[in-house]
């Protein structure tokens, strides 16, 4: 008898935590790419150059080890690119359109039919398989000509822009439902003229970051309406930016308020004026960097205001909220030998703060990126204070760089697997609506400024190799059972991820990551029980 209740009871333990680690029916799990890290066929046919194109040619002592000349060489070999996120068995792939293999000049002025079908044949070919493709419109690759004429600092660039997300929007709109107008304006902004990671890597730190962020969001903001005016009503799809979140934690306690302005300056500043119900920048916000302006002897402030008409242009512009997220970041005012605050990786004069990284945050080939998967939970709780608890929340991006190309990738299984817990939990016990997680990146490409140096891919490839052959990791292996089983099977307890030295009062996990621990062990004792 007693045996017998052991054994129910032991069932009902076991299998309550594994719903536990199950996600729920209809999660959507993809893997992600962009044009100019794989496409490679930078020239081919009657495709235009980009600003990449032009940074990678003309420095190649500060790129490392290379261009996207070639690259992966998707622009041949999509249909292995399609083979392989088949055999992964994605849900959706999300690969991004080269504005110039479409529109040589920029304009709409000539429209390449070779690029138009290249797209073509690869959104076929993906619906073939039954993935779904989710397109971005434009990840980091501008027109050069555009550039020219000042590039995102230009207000006239929110036409341009949308001159070439209708013509997108029209050649596939049919068969594309997911859409991502920009991927990560802070990158593009402050991350090209602030911390130059991004083309064209001009250093000007004072207006260009806060023009770009004002003209991303009223392009995204034209592009989301010429979908909904336009296709909405044909084709019921979902159109919505990405931004790039840094989680900021408070560095003690009572530093809790500088890091919530250190957010609004980080999230806040690309998704307020879209997602927040009133619009507009972030108040507290826009005050600071007035008034800094103002010291600094501006008339205006360098945040450039939204007019009233620009303001209800932007504001409620998403179907979704799709973020990007890597790192985190612990928040402290500044001292005195703190060094060169570069926002958004070492701090912001403006706000007068510091951010560091805890050391025992695992750091993989790319130093400024340590990861902490509990800020991905509180990021998103953070998310759903400020823009709405049922805000639907698509993953579009997290990954692990590492050095070497070795294919038992431990590292990368445990770094997607801890974030994904973090999901978990965020769903099943904040309640959380998140449609779908994407992990950067589907194969090895070119990372940048890192060039072929990192490599993010669940698949390897060989860039010696001119059939640029991909050679799927353990972490695809552990992605695919994954996606099959919809349940995340590896449980690993590691003490790190569970002390939290900062007293934060955000920690809101670690009472969650105890019980599941004591439900584990009371399982083992059981079972142990029924044994004897
Ligand atoms: C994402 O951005 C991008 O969307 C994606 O294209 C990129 O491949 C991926 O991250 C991985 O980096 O080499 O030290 O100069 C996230 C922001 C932009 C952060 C590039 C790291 C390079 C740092 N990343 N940045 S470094």
């Amino acid at each position: 008898m007693l045996f017998l209740r052991a054994v129910v009871l032991g069932t009902i333990v076991v299998s309550g935590y594994g719903s536990d680690r199950r996600f729920p029916s209809g999660f959507k799990f993809g893997s992600a790419s962009s044009a100019y890290q794989v496409e490679g066929g930078w020239n081919a046919s009657d495709k235009g150059e980009s600003v990449w194109d032009r940074y990678a040619h003309d420095h190649p002592d500060i790129v490392v080890n290379g261009n996207g000349d070639v690259a992966c060489d998707s622009y041949h070999l999509w249909k292995e690119d399609i083979r392989i996120a088949h055999e992964l068995g994605l849900h959706f792939y999300r690969f991004s359109i080269s504005w110039t293999r479409i529109m040589p000049t920029g304009f709409p002025t000539a429209i390449s039919e070779t690029g138009k079908q290249y797209y073509s044949n690869l959104i076929d070919g993906l619906l073939e398989k039954g993935i779904e493709p989710v397109v971005t419109l434009y990840h980091w690759d501008l027109p050069q000509k555009l550039q020219d004429l000042g590039g995102w600092t230009n207000p006239l660039i929110t036409d341009w822009f949308s001159d070439y997300a209708r013509i997108i929007f029209s050649f596939y709109a049919d068969r594309v439902k997911t859409w991502i107008t920009i991927n990560e304006p802070i990158l593009i902004c402050d991350g090209a003229y602030n911390m130059e990671f991004t083309a064209p890597r001009i250093k000007e730190m004072e207006m260009a970051p806060f023009l770009c962020n004002k003209h991303t969001l009223i392009a995204h903001a034209k592009a989301w309406r010429i979908y909904d005016t336009e296709y909405r009503h044909k084709y019921h799809g979902k159109v919505s930016l990405t931004n790039n979140l840094v989680w900021m934690e408070p560095f003690t306690p009572e530093y809790e308020d500088l890091a919530e302005l250190a957010l609004q300056h980080c999230a806040g500043r690309y998704a307020h004026p879209i997602f927040s119900k009133e619009g507009g920048w972030p108040p507290l916000l826009e005050k600071v960097i007035a008034e800094y302006s103002r010291k600094q002897g501006h008339v205006r402030s360098r945040l450039p205001p939204f007019t009233k008409a620009e303001k209800e242009l932007i504001r409620g512009t998403y179907d979704f909220f799709a973020m990007n997220m890597y790192t985190s970041r612990l928040v402290r005012p500044s001292e005195p030998g703190d060094g060169p605050r570069i926002w958004f990786v070492t701090g912001s004069p403006e706000l007068n703060i510091t951010l560091v990284a805890d050391p025992r945050w695992k750091v993989g080939a790319v130093s400024i990126m340590p990861a902490y998967p509990v800020g991905m939970r509180r990021q998103i709780a953070w998310l759903r204070r400020e823009y709405g608890q049922h805000l639907p929340i698509l993953i579009t991006e997290t990954g692990y760089g590492s050095l070497d190309r070795n294919l038992d990738d431990e590292e990368r299984i445990d770094f997607i697997s801890d974030h994904l817990e973090q999901i978990l939990l965020s769903i099943k016990e904040d309640g959380a609506n998140i449609i779908g997680f994407s992990v950067w990146t589907l194969m090895d490409n070119f990372e940048w400024m890192d060039g072929y140096r990192s490599r993010f891919g669940l698949y390897d490839v060989d860039f010696k190799d001119p059939m640029r052959k991909r050679t799927p990791r353990a972490s695809a292996h552990f992605y695919s059972h994954l996606i099959k089983t919809q349940i995340l099977h590896k449980t690993r307890v590691r003490s790190h991820r569970h002390e939290d030295v900062r007293m934060s009062k955000r920690s809101s996990n670690s009472s969650s990551n105890f019980t599941g621990l004591m439900l584990l062990l009371y399982t083992i004792f059981l079972q142990l029980f029924i044994l004897l």
